[in-house]
């Protein structure tokens, strides 16, 4: 077979984002956009010449195709083996469990997450390193780099190969083993889990709807709730995946997961309720009548998790992005283990995973994982509940109530401003930075007055490195605060997000509805960063 050496030009806008090159399908779809992306992976990594990669994608229109481009390149930049899914899927989290498992020198996901899919929707790659997880920075700065150098790619000259089968084939000299998606990844959780505790309760009467959004999840979950775990026939909903999810907005939250919510808050709402997203690394928690905010949802089960096998001998830290509320942190504290305050992004948390210096994490936005791999992970998450709910023999309610009798509440919310026009947010956000240092000791609303306020910097505390404007952070003296900063996952224009929390110690005031708990924030943060003077927006696209 031949191998082509194909001359290019650099595209200027391959710079990956908080998660991999996101960028509309027909970006990615145009001559050579693709190809140089992936050639600039390989150059970066020192080439592919004799390694072993994973290779998947969340079943989103172009995964196929893109797939299939991505095999022949590897084969002709001299790969000895490419593990892929079948069909091209593989869930983001078993994707990262599969890098592990098999000892590669890293993987390449096709997603962009939760973003929608289609011809006119979203497309991603992200290149994960051999310890299963998404790319530090100094690895995706260095493909950007490699993609402003680019002057040609290798592919090779080859039909598309047979991947709707398990089992090996050749590519020219390079070896692809098709695997199934779901059986390491479901093996891995029967290892974490009692499944039998699990599937006692169900066998008892809990009831359960899992919406998978027609995403990558519908198999796994399907598989591990439904025929190992004994929930009844359709506990999962929207369970196969589509190229386009079925035109829905793959993001579990109570905006566009909005079905579930009814459902949960319904008169024959089940016992409890999840959904993942695109890639199914995130999950959305809802008890009956009860939702779960994922930043309380990390903090129960940081405070639980030693009820479930895999976690029994304890934590050894949790962390969480500097965005999420401290909710895990009060958990940490009476734990008496290290906790650890990242940026916005799963690739934050690697090292500390790597160093044995964090057990569990989580984001805001819906993301909790482990040790277990280095992504967030959807399922886990829920099968971490699950095993929660079997031994604790509580609802859902009661088991949050308790934790904020016990620990007091973080009341919080964020609010997404979406579509904003990029110079119109830059300025904003220019201005913002421009006033940090006046703020100190000025009072809103009367009583909110300002502790400290700053542009968060991180400085790794296992390799020393730092990454700077990582969000902006206002700090008050009764512990509330307000973030802001700017999406980095987006297609189109700036998405502004503003993080608002506000501590409850208790016992009174425990159960107020969090946009009036936090309505003085809101009001604060409104004022602070003239959110509707520079972007005409006073009320938000989406809140969580
Ligand atoms: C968002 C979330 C962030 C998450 C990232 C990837 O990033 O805020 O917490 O890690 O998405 O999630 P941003 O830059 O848009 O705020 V996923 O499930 O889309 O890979
Ligand atoms: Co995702």
């Amino acid at each position: 077979m031949t191998v082509n050496i194909v001359p290019t030009t650099p595209f200027a806008d391959q710079k990956p984002g908080t998660s991999g090159l996101r960028k509309k399908t027909p970006v990615f779809m145009r001559p050579h956009y693709l190809e140089n992306f992936v050639q600039a992976i390989f150059d970066a990594i020192g080439g592919a010449a004799g390694k072993t990669f994973v290779l998947g994608g969340d079943g989103r229109y172009f995964n196929r195709e893109a797939a299939q481009v991505i095999l022949r390149m590897a084969a002709a930049n001299g790969a000895a083996r490419v593990i892929v899914g079948q069909e091209a899927i593989l869930s983001t989290p078993a994707a990262s469990n599969l890098i592990r498992k098999f000892g590669t020198d890293g993987g390449i996901i096709l997603s962009a997450s939760h973003n929608p899919g289609g011809p006119d929707e979203d497309f991603g790659v992200k290149f994960n390193t051999p310890n299963g997880g998404p790319a530090p920075e100094q690895v995706t700065e260095a493909i950007f780099a490699a993609t402003k150098n680019i002057s040609e790619y290798r592919v090779l000259e080859a039909p598309d190969v047979d991947l709707s089968a398990v089992g090996s084939v050749q590519l020219g000299a390079m070896e692809i083993d098709v695997v199934d998606p779901v059986a390491d990844y479901a093996a891995l959780m029967e290892k974490l889990f009692d499944f039998g505790a699990i599937r006692s309760m169900f066998a008892g009467g809990f009831t359960m709807r899992f919406d998978a959004m027609c995403a990558v999840t519908g198999p796994y979950a399907t598989e591990i709730l439904e025929n190992r775990l004994g929930a009844a026939k359709g506990t999962v909903v929207n369970g196969t995946p589509l190229p386009d999810f079925g035109g829905m907005h793959p993001d579990p939250n109570p905006t566009w997961a909005k079905a579930l919510m009814d459902e949960m808050f319904g008169p024959e709402a089940p016992d409890f309720g999840a959904a993942s997203d695109g890639d199914g690394d995130r999950n959305m928690v809802v008890g009956r009548g009860i939702y779960v905010s994922p930043s309380d949802s990390l903090a129960v089960l940081a405070a639980n998790a030693h009820l479930a096998p895999g976690y029994k001998a304890g934590l050894k830290g949790v962390a969480r992005s500097m965005p999420t509320s401290a909710a895990a942190d009060r958990v940490a504290e009476f734990l008496g283990i290290e906790e650890f305050e990242t940026p916005t992004g799963w690739k934050f948390f690697g090292n500390l995973l790597d160093a044995g210096r964090a057990t569990i994490c989580g984001e805001e936005s819906f993301g909790t994982g482990s040790d277990h791999v280095r992504e967030k992970d959807g399922l886990w998450a829920v099968l971490l509940w699950l095993n929660i709910l079997a031994v604790r023999k509580e609802s859902v309610r009661e088991i949050l109530e308790a934790h904020w009798r016990q620990f007091g509440r973080n009341y919080y919310s964020r609010h997404d401003f979406e579509a904003i026009e990029t110079a119109k947010a830059d300025a904003m956000m220019e201005e913002l930075r421009g006033k940090l240092d006046g703020l100190t000791g000025v009072a809103f609303n009367g009583h909110l007055k300002v502790a400290e306020a700053d542009d968060f910097a991180y400085t790794d505390p296992v390799d020393g490195s730092v990454s700077h404007r990582q969000g902006v952070r206002i700090l008050f003296q009764d512990g509330s605060r307000i973030v802001l900063r700017l999406s980095g996952t987006g297609t189109e224009g700036a998405t502004l997000r503003l993080y608002l929390e506000r501590y409850a110690p208790g016992p009174e005031g425990l159960d107020l509805d969090p946009q009036e708990a936090l309505a003085p924030v809101i009001a604060a943060a409104h004022e602070i960063a003239g959110i509707e003077r520079h972007t005409g927006r006073r009320t938000p696209d989406v809140i969580t």
